[in-house]
């Protein structure tokens, strides 16, 4: 027998009701919003999604008496998938739905499909019964279910999930990913539909990413604990540099794309510098230009004595500079061409890429470093995008900062000392313990996708808006996922997607970054914002990032 020793606060979490919004608690009615649009590229979605476009958003209130679905008195069996990276509070989405069901109904089941969406194609998976749900109550990770990248896509991917779907008798299927596995769970939900089946296909918003965010889903569950994880340990270690002072830390940090993690750290630690991967775009800036910046403001400490500082860098900002992201576009296409590209020897292969590349791009990838141009090259995950949390863009630019800081030696330009430190910060946060905010937001968002399926919904997003404010005053709802969509260019191909929320430069948060930054690189204003606080009083408990409270702010 394996004997786990749980610690006293695994025992006090387990033991932890989220908040639900007033709306939620009890007997609920759906009232129905408008009709609605696409965000961009109407035409070409409603084309794609001829049964599911246009469908009016629903919110949640509180009713007398009837609930709002007959179909309720029914029992029915719903399925749930984790798909794509981990977030903290996963498994607070599945005990919210859970509940949220046998609220409706006792005999209502729930069953979990294992490892991510490829458990509905297998048919891999099992039911989750009181005993299971119970054991992973506010707890971090995905490990109940397990989740994977697997894309469906194919009518043959939906035609074996429908097997199981009739077999378990299945009235929904609630996906729980970021922008790309909504954007399946969209493209799953317009199928079944147009086939009449009786199936409804709900999504979830999750990714530490914080990317997956609109107008109607204000923030995806995780980036909340993740930023909080990041921080902290970004303010040990800028404690550690302000007590030492003789190194420069470089630090990655997760996002596959946008900056939000980066520039929600950055506004909570007030680090020495802080690349915004979305700045470096509009700014059409360089690699060169980039690394000459960091140097100037590691030249300008070392002569008032600070021969230390942190840099943080966005995972993703490699895909940022212009002149690589045409090249990376190139590859896509290219590589989408070339099937039999994985099965060739690596020599071979830069040789094909440099000889197949538009010159202007062969030439950049020529000039990365040997690692970096091979990285841009291999190991796409499913939906096509390049593995970022594999290339080490934080040594990449101590290194060239390095050699810049060499260059101005000899021009007389920086007499410092640079010693570097390098850090990644991702797969540390990906699984911690949600924070209060986490806990109770994913628990809501599940028990608002019970309350979708109850009431027939499909081809909607479980919807919790207002969070800056106490989870009783939150807004629940579903909001339809074509509504959110817009077209892009995928493996050579135009796809209907989620659009992706990269970092609003007219936004607050970014502003109120921008306006500080200099002052940041200057002086040494290091915050140590300490770890997450799970119980004590509610300023210290519940508060959400920076990030959501400024773009709150009128
Ligand atoms: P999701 O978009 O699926 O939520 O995953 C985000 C992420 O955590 C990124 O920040 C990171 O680049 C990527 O996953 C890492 O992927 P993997 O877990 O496959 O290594």
């Amino acid at each position: 027998m394996i004997l786990i020793q749980k610690s006293a606060l695994q025992k006090m979490r387990a033991n932890y009701q989220p908040q639900l919004p007033e709306s939620l608690k009890g007997k609920v009615k759906v009232v129905e919003g408008e009709a609605t649009e696409s965000v961009e590229d109407q035409e070409a979605i409603k084309k794609l999604f001829p049964n599911t476009y246009g469908m009016p958003e629903l919110r949640f209130e509180k009713a007398d008496d009837a609930c709002c679905c007959e179909k309720s008195c029914e029992p029915f069996n719903v399925g749930v998938i984790l798909s794509g990276g981990q977030a903290p509070g996963g498994h607070n989405v599945i005990s919210g739905l859970f509940d949220g069901l046998k609220a409706i109904n006792k005999e209502n089941r729930l069953y979990g499909f294992l490892m991510g969406p490829g458990g509905l194609v297998d048919h891999n998976y099992k039911e989750l019964t009181a005993d299971i749900v119970d054991e992973y109550r506010n707890t971090g990770g995905f490990d109940m279910i397990g989740s994977g990248r697997t894309k469906l896509e194919t009518p043959e991917q939906f035609e074996k999930g429908l097997e199981i779907i009739k077999q378990l008798n299945l009235r929904a299927i609630v996906i729980i990913g970021g922008d790309d596995s909504n954007t399946n769970a969209a493209v799953l939900a317009e199928y079944y539909k147009a086939k009449n089946v009786p199936v409804q296909v709900l999504g979830c918003p999750k990714t530490i990413d914080g990317d997956l965010k609109n107008k109607w889903i204000e923030a995806s569950f995780g980036f909340d604990t993740c930023t909080k994880i990041y921080s902290e340990v970004i303010g040990n270690i800028e404690r550690d540099c302000n007590s030492a002072k003789k190194y420069w830390h470089f630090i990655k940090l997760m996002g596959r794309s946008a900056s939000h993690i980066a520039l929600e750290c950055a506004l909570e630690t007030q680090p020495s510098y802080c690349i915004i991967s979305e700045e470096v775009e509009a700014k059409n800036l360089t690699l060169r230009d980039v690394v000459n910046d960091i140097a100037r403001v590691v030249a300008d400490r070392s002569s008032r004595g600070m021969d230390f500082g942190t840099v943080l860098v966005p995972e993703g900002l490699i895909e940022f500079f212009p002149s690589i992201k045409a090249l990376i576009e190139e590859l896509n296409d290219l590589l989408a061409e070339t099937p039999d590209f994985a099965k060739m020897h690596p020599d071979d292969q830069r040789a094909f890429v440099i000889s197949h590349l538009s010159e202007k791009n062969a030439t950049i990838f020529e000039m990365l470093p040997e690692g970096v141009a091979r990285q841009l090259t291999l190991d796409r995950d499913p939906h096509g995008n390049v593995q970022v949390s594999l290339i080490e863009t934080e040594k990449l630019l101590s290194e060239m900062v390095k050699k810049r800081l060499d260059e101005m030696k000899e021009e007389g330009k920086f007499n410092g000392k640079f010693r570097r430190m390098h850090h990644f910060f991702g797969y540390e946060g990906r699984c911690g313990i949600p924070s209060n905010f986490d806990a109770n937001y994913c628990y809501s968002l599940g028990y608002n996708a019970a309350q979708l399926v109850n009431c027939g919904a499909t081809g909607y997003m479980s919807s919790i808006r207002n969070l800056t404010k106490p989870a009783s005053e939150w807004i629940a709802g579903g909001i339809p996922i074509t509504m959110m969509m817009n077209m892009e260019q995928r493996k050579g191909k135009q796809k209907p997607v989620i659009k992706k929320a990269l970092v609003d430069l007219n936004g607050n948060p970014f502003k109120a970054f921008a306006q500080m930054r200099e002052i940041w690189a200057k002086e040494t204003c290091f915050n140590y914002p300490g770890p997450i606080q799970y119980f004590g009083p509610s300023e210290m408990t519940d508060q959400t990032t920076l990030t959501l409270y400024y773009e709150h702010e009128e």
